[in-house]
């Protein structure tokens, strides 16, 4: 028998996890936000949370609370989308779990466990924001954030380190662990696998800091080659998308969903960071690379392709819209999954045309605030004329 406030709890999350989603009023002709988020604490299974035993919890009370549900790795396959989400306890120690729906933007459940990591790093305490790169050596690959203790002479007790870890599988249910990548990087976050060879190389883009938190000195969206994937080490990281003073990476970037081939480059959907009086700002910024040389930047449209909107500004690290993962189907079609101020994930949707038409399309960043009245003058001049030719005719 359950606790009644269980079988509420259960009756209560039914009505979330079937609840139809909208589009949202948001306009901009690139891509469709959606009315609710696709995951939230609440997609969380009761089960996970609750000891549904009377005997042992006798007043239905929460034993193993879950803080938040956000930054997810996405992937199409076989009709279905599945996302690998970042799931926060209450503890604060992040995990990995699996959620799949046969819809881009609405009826994802978690699996009955959250995936279970072979546990080959003692001091790994923390892991986070796995992308998922389904590659061409037919494995599934999982690079995410690897966190430990900053053990050095003089380091405080915040002090982190922060490496990228890779697992891989062929069911998102079976996980075998592979060494962390090695670069000559003290700091590596936001580390993402290309999805094919690069010169019969596998390839990274990686995020080199000087800090756990700060870039230093170093910081900029790079991309490096990896000769072995079971000892895998990037040796030299070429700097793709570098941090610009008064743009929308000034504070730092890294990489975002795993890029999306298209017939004119691969497209990066990434984020990029400022700092302002009420802490750093996280939006999405959107470019492409060369097919056949991804590490160079073959277009770039100027400022934000998404930002934390109305109530996305607010949650527990307020004002940051940050992505890891973007699912591509047979059609075209493009669900990219962001999450809001580390707290809830949402989709917004487009498909690869609108995406080229964007990141090629886009005027660029002129850098400078003449410039950019010169550039909104050019195209206002050109509006004036057709509204007069409208009324006109
Ligand atoms: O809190 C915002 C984001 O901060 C980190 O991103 P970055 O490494 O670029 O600073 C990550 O911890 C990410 O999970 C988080 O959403």
């Amino acid at each position: 028998m359950l606790h009644e406030k269980v079988q509420e709890l259960i009756c209560r999350q039914e009505k979330l996890l079937s609840k139809e989603n909208r589009p949202a009023k948001f306009y901009n002709g690139i891509y469709t936000r959606w009315k609710n988020p696709v995951l939230t604490r609440g997609h969380v299974p009761i089960f996970w949370k609750y000891d549904l035993d009377i005997s042992t919890n006798p007043n239905a009370q929460e034993r193993l609370g879950v803080n938040a549900v956000f930054n997810s790795g996405a992937l199409y396959k076989d009709g279905k989308y599945y996302l690998a989400a970042r799931v926060e306890g209450n503890d604060r120690k992040s995990f990995f779990a699996v959620a799949h729906s046969e819809s881009p933007v609405e009826g994802f459940r978690f699996w009955d466990y959250p995936v279970v990591l072979p546990d080959t790093f003692a001091d790994e305490t923390n892991v986070y924001d796995m992308r998922l790169t389904a590659h061409e050596d037919g494995y599934i690959y999982g690079v995410f954030c690897s966190e430990y203790k900053d053990t050095s002479d003089g380091a405080a007790l915040s002090d982190a380190c922060a490496a990228a870890g890779i697992a891989r599988t062929h069911d998102l249910k079976t996980w075998e662990r592979l060494p962390n990548l090695v670069t000559e990087s003290s700091q590596q976050r936001n580390v993402v696998l290309h999805p094919e060879f690069v010169g019969g190389k596998y390839a990274f883009y990686t995020r080199p800091q000087d800090g756990f938190i700060d870039a230093g000195s170093a910081g900029g969206l790079c991309f490096g080659l990896c000769e072995d994937i079971e000892n895998p080490r990037v040796d030299k990281q070429i700097l793709v998308s570098p941090r610009r003073y008064h743009t929308v990476t000034e504070s730092k970037n890294g990489a975002g969903a795993v890029p999306i081939k298209t017939s004119r480059g691969w497209i990066h959907i990434a984020h990029g960071v400022r700092n302002t009086a009420a802490g750093l700002r996280y939006v999405l910024y959107a470019f492409a690379t060369d097919l056949n040389e991804p590490w160079r930047i073959i277009a770039e449209p100027g400022g934000f392709f998404l930002a934390p909107y109305d109530k996305e500004r607010v949650g527990d690290v307020s004002n940051v819209a940050f992505c890891n993962g973007a699912a591509v189907n047979e059609k075209g079609e493009v669900a990219i999954y962001y999450a809001s101020s580390d707290t809830r994930l949402h989709a917004a949707t487009t498909t690869v045309d609108l995406l080229e038409d964007y990141v090629f399309n886009t005027p660029a960043d002129p850098l400078r605030s003449v410039d950019c009245v010169a550039q909104r003058c050019e195209m206002i001049t050109k509006n004036l004329e057709i509204l007069r030719n409208v009324k006109a005719d």
